[in-house]
């Protein structure tokens, strides 16, 4: 199904073919034999919960995998307390509040949640199991950002996302603080230089930019389970209720947000390419880089995009294939910005109330992401077009073989 969806662009079926057979920067380096019964369990949680993070988290150098791959399923589990809404307040304000001392109880867990994730609260035993194995170093950083995470979480689970300032701190709390406690942990794994870990602006801005892209691209299915996430400040100007984007009737003022609430997130690019340059390890700078331009990739295809407030905008596997397979170099990720940069000024609106904005922070992008050899990515087509010119004849004479025959021989 995923070639099909990239059967015009034979530079993503080349990635595709590519990719089922092996290729790729991200191969687990965990070696599942001499694992603990609970750290085997981890592992199969983290494929379990998480699409985008899984295989970058298994492909990180030495200790730091391990540390990360527990960081992420201790946030996880508190992040599915977050959004469980069946979860009374009155329980759930405590739950969040304390959530960071459940690390050192071995016998605490919680079988009450309808999410999707509820597997990391049945079984947080392993997980804070695995928590207590870990070094001193990054079981500070893991505790720290638990609880600061939790109380931000409270503060937002008992009111709304109001002015514009509100939403960069509701996502600092679930997604700023997150990059912040991987720069840390990156930094106590000696992987990487100490100013990543001090530099909190630049980790919070790498937060930033995906947690709002999720935002912005999830509208319709947060809607839908009355979850509220964009800024009113922003909304209430173009709607008096935030659901009315789901009207047809609304959707000249719905672009309008849209592309203002995008416009928003592009602002955080120059601390992401800065944040970016500073990285040495190849492992963690494909963890970070990958999310990342996913995240580009996804802005642009949601720009001024009516399917926005109809669907669940995704880039299709073979984009983000050719993406996963790029990303290993400053260069190619500062291609591949320009690259969905200049998509967005090349679609926007004239009598876009936001347009003098999004051109203003669109050229910023182009200037920090211009490479001098810009034309690297557009790689010669010609083998994956001779490739998927064969798949065509393949499914072609697949599905039409014996029509064909028939009619030779008659
Ligand atoms: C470098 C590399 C990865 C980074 C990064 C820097 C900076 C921040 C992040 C990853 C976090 C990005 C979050 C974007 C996706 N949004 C969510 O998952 C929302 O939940 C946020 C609260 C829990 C955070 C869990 C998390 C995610 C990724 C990690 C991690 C922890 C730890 C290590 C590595 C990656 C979203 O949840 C969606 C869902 O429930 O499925 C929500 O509820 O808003
Ligand atoms: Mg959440």
């Amino acid at each position: 199904m995923d070639l099909l969806k990239s059967i015009t662009h034979p530079d993503e079926v080349y990635a595709l073919l590519k990719f089922k057979f092996g290729a790729g920067p991200t191969k687990p380096k965990q070696d599942h034999a001499s694992m603990t019964k609970t750290a085997r369990k981890c592992y199969n949680y983290l494929n379990q919960t998480s699409r985008s993070f899984a295989a970058v988290i298994q492909a990180l150098d030495g200790d730091l995998r391990h540390a990360v791959c527990i960081f992420y399923l201790v946030l996880r589990a508190l992040d599915t307390v977050e959004d469980d809404m069946t979860i009374p307040l009155k329980e759930k304000i405590p739950m969040l509040q304390t959530f960071h001392e459940k690390l050192e109880d071995p016998t605490w867990n919680y079988t009450k949640s309808k999410e999707k994730d509820r597997i990391v609260l049945e079984d947080f035993q392993a997980i804070a199991q695995e928590f207590r194995s870990l070094a001193e170093c990054y079981r500070v950083v893991i505790a720290d950002i638990c609880k600061k995470m939790g109380h931000g979480m409270c503060e937002f689970a008992q009111r709304d996302v109001l002015t514009n300032k509100d939403w960069d701190l509701y996502c600092h709390y679930v997604a700023g603080l997150v990059g912040i406690g991987l720069s840390r942990l990156f930094s106590a794994s000696e992987l990487e230089d100490a100013i990543v870990g001090e530099d909190t602006e630049l980790a919070n801005s790498m937060g930033l930019f995906l947690q709002k892209t999720n935002i912005i691209r999830d509208y319709l299915e947060d809607s839908l389970e009355g979850r509220e996430f964009w800024p009113k400040e922003t909304w209430s100007k173009y709607a008096s209720k935030l659901s009315d984007f789901q009207r047809s009737q609304n959707l000249t003022s719905g672009l309008h947000c849209l592309n203002e609430l995008i416009t928003n997130a592009l602002h955080h690019v120059p601390d992401v390419l800065k944040y970016m340059s500073r990285l040495h390890n190849q492992s963690v700078f494909n963890f970070c880089a990958i999310p990342q331009v996913m995240a580009i990739a996804t802005l642009a295809e949601c720009y001024n995009n009516p399917k926005v407030f109809r669907s669940v905008v995704k880039i299709r596997k073979g984009q983000a294939v050719i993406m996963m397979l790029e990303a290993t170099s400053m260069d190619s990720i500062r291609t591949i910005i320009s690259n969905h940069s200049r998509q967005i000024g090349k679609s926007t609106p004239s009598n876009d109330p936001s347009a003098e904005l999004t051109r203003k922070i669109v050229s910023t992008n182009l200037e920090l992401s211009h490479t001098a050899s810009a034309q690297l990515t557009t790689p010669s087509y010609y083998p994956p077009l001779y490739m998927s010119l064969g798949i065509m004849l393949v499914l072609i004479l697949y599905s039409y073989g014996s029509q064909i025959l028939h009619y030779i021989h008659s």
